[in-house]
């Protein structure tokens, strides 16, 4: 297969990342993918989990952001860029990567699970771009993991990335709880003026 100047260009800057023995600190914690970028109104919820998190995202490997967690985005589809997937997949722990979050929609949507089997043992959890995506996402034979959202759910994946970064990271533990304390608040509020309003007021208040 011929493979483009611009493709190999990705490739060789994988493959110069996973040999400069970066530390923790410069390096993303989290790695998005996506087969395609027509993906990414429903993976940006990924991005809106990591940002309303703390994350910031990493565009330049030279120049990496204030914040100690961060994350980096690309596209690289299976199908027709199968040798950037695997540089990917095989540089994914050298590069810093703690857990993947991988994204493709269609009937063959394989970026998630071939990138899970590349890059193993770091996690890799996979959102199903669309529903008719969910069965080739999650479908992997005994002994190849990969963990899944329900189709579209990319908010929760990258929300299920930070638990898994937080066990190591006791600030992202205390950022998780402190988005989970807004969420119950934000039920709370509005039982409240229900119960308080009735529900004819309420609704027409809504
Ligand atoms: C998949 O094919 C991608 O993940 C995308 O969801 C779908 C269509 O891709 P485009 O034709 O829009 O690039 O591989």
């Amino acid at each position: 297969m011929t493979r483009s100047a611009k493709v190999q260009a990705l490739i060789d800057l994988l493959e110069s990342e996973s040999g400069r023995g970066r530390s923790d600190e410069e390096t993303p914690d989290i790695g998005i993918v996506m087969g395609s970028d027509s993906d990414l109104d429903t993976m940006y919820g990924a991005y809106e989990a990591l940002t309303e998190l703390g994350f910031e995202e990493l565009t330049d490997y030279d120049d990496p952001p204030e914040s100690r967690f961060t994350f980096e985005t690309f596209v690289v589809s299976a199908h027709r860029t199968p040798e950037l997937m695997y540089a990917y997949g095989e540089t994914a722990r050298d590069r810093g990567l703690d857990v993947i979050i991988a994204g493709a929609g269609g009937k063959s949507a394989d970026l998630p699970n071939m990138t899970a089997s590349i890059a193993y043992p770091i996690p890799v959890i996979g959102v199903p771009v669309q529903e008719k995506s969910v069965d080739s996402v999650i479908g992997m034979p005994t002994g190849a993991p990969l963990v899944a959202v329900d189709a579209g759910k990319s908010f929760n994946a990258a929300l299920s990335a930070v638990q898994m970064l937080s066990r190591a990271h006791p600030e992202l533990e205390a950022r998780l709880e402190e988005y989970h304390d807004g969420l119950q608040d934000g039920v709370g509020t509005v039982s409240k003026r229900l119960h308080e309003q009735g529900t004819k007021r309420f609704r027409e208040e809504r």
